[in-house]
């Protein structure tokens, strides 16, 4: 709104020049987004425990969480809320990135409002077959990998981290390359969330490593110098990620242990794939394999577990995903989450770094 109700009125009134920025708009996205998630979330949280919208905890999983039947959950509704909120604001809604990431996000966050509202509000705890959702997920991610190349936003090569030039063209593969980076990562996402502030924690430094990858790709001069494929108005995808940590902050105000609300598939499904999108537009896709470290870590977890117990009737780990492990192993809840949180900002800090090593 700003943006295009105020920038063009900067010729006349020259400090309205300021909406130009990138980096003024993500500041006033981020402030916005946590703003308002912190304050809709406490009215939120009040209606779904009136209305005993809770969620419904498997009796199959550690003895630790049966106490949390009832939780609120599907906050995702709030978060994705507030970043919409943000963006309306902040966001140019001109930019082809920008729109294609929207697009993703909300075809997510249908399918993840679906199967809660299955879950949560019809008690029926199965919600969506495992086939109707990747069938919905994967061609939303396809339908967006065409729009990209369409629209020339980005190339079928593969770039991987350290290396200066693209490394192979995918050509006809790229489209299912790109499905299986935004359909996994959003299902990692889903498997992750599983503790208490687990997946919004990784998903706020992936946002912030994410953040800087899409600033600079959109920045002639930077992209040049660093020697990273320039994608044309990228830059309009920071103010996404900058919604996504000011939203996730705020969720996180209500997620911390012990948590008062859960995000829900609405939440995990959609900001899973958000940022399995733009990781696409910035041609990081490798790179994110690095920054969302702990989500491939608990999808490869669960994938592990599965294949040894159908091959050889024997478990990998005590339980998957790896953060039940961890719990059955006797760590406390918030020590698992916290040492979680610390080695995804690791990995999101040493993923920046990698684009001065080149
Ligand atoms: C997503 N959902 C949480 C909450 C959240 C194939 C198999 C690995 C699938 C996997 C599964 O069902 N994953 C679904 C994980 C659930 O959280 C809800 O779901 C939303 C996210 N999608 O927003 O609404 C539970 O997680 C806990 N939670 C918190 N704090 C939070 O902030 O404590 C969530 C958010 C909530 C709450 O207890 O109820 C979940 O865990 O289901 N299955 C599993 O993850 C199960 N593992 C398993 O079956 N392992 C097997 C094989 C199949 C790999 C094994 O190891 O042998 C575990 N999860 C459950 N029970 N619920 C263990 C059994």
């Amino acid at each position: 709104m700003f943006y295009h109700l105020l920038y063009p009125l900067s010729q006349d009134y020259g400090a309205l020049n300021i909406f130009r920025y990138i980096t003024f708009r993500s500041s006033v996205s981020f402030l916005i987004a946590t703003l308002v998630s912190i304050w809709w979330g406490k009215y939120f949280i009040l209606f779904m425990k009136r209305k005993q919208f809770g969620q419904v905890v498997r009796d199959d999983g550690p003895e630790s969480h049966l106490k949390k039947a009832g939780t609120p959950t599907m906050g995702g509704l709030f978060i994705l809320g507030s970043i919409l909120v943000a963006l309306l604001i902040s966001g140019n809604f001109f930019s082809i990135p920008l729109l294609i990431t929207i697009g993703v996000t909300f075809s997510f966050f249908l399918l993840g409002f679906l199967d809660d509202y299955l879950k949560v509000l019809k008690k029926n705890t199965d919600g969506i077959s495992a086939k109707g959702k990747l069938l919905w997920q994967f061609s939303t991610a396809i339908g967006a990998s065409l729009l990209m190349t369409h629209y020339d936003i980005v190339d079928t090569f593969l770039y991987l981290p350290f290396m200066k030039g693209p490394v192979i063209d995918l050509g006809g593969f790229y489209h299912l390359f790109v499905a299986i980076v935004i359909v996994g990562s959003s299902n990692a996402v889903n498997l992750t969330d599983g503790l208490d502030g687990l997946a919004i924690g990784p998903i706020i430094t992936s946002a912030a490593s994410l953040g800087i990858m899409t600033y600079v790709a959109g920045h002639r001069e930077i992209s040049g110098y660093l020697f990273i494929p320039y994608i044309e108005s990228a830059g309009e995808l920071t103010i996404f990620a900058a919604a996504i940590i000011g939203a996730g902050v705020g969720f996180l105000w209500y997620n911390s242990y012990p948590a008062q609300i859960f995000m829900g598939d609405v939440g995990s499904l959609s900001l899973g794939g958000t940022l399995g999108t733009i990781a696409v537009l910035t041609k990081n896709e490798v790179l994110f394999v690095i920054i969302g470290g702990i989500f491939v870590t608990e999808a490869v977890s669960v994938i592990l577990q599965v294949v040894s117990y159908k091959t050889r009737k024997k478990r990998v780990f005590k339980m998957a995903p790896i953060h039940h492990h961890f719990e059955l192993m006797g760590w406390p809840e918030p020590k698992v989450i916290v040492r979680f949180w610390i080695i995804s900002i690791f990995l999101a800090i040493f993923a920046i770094a990698t684009l001065k090593m080149r």
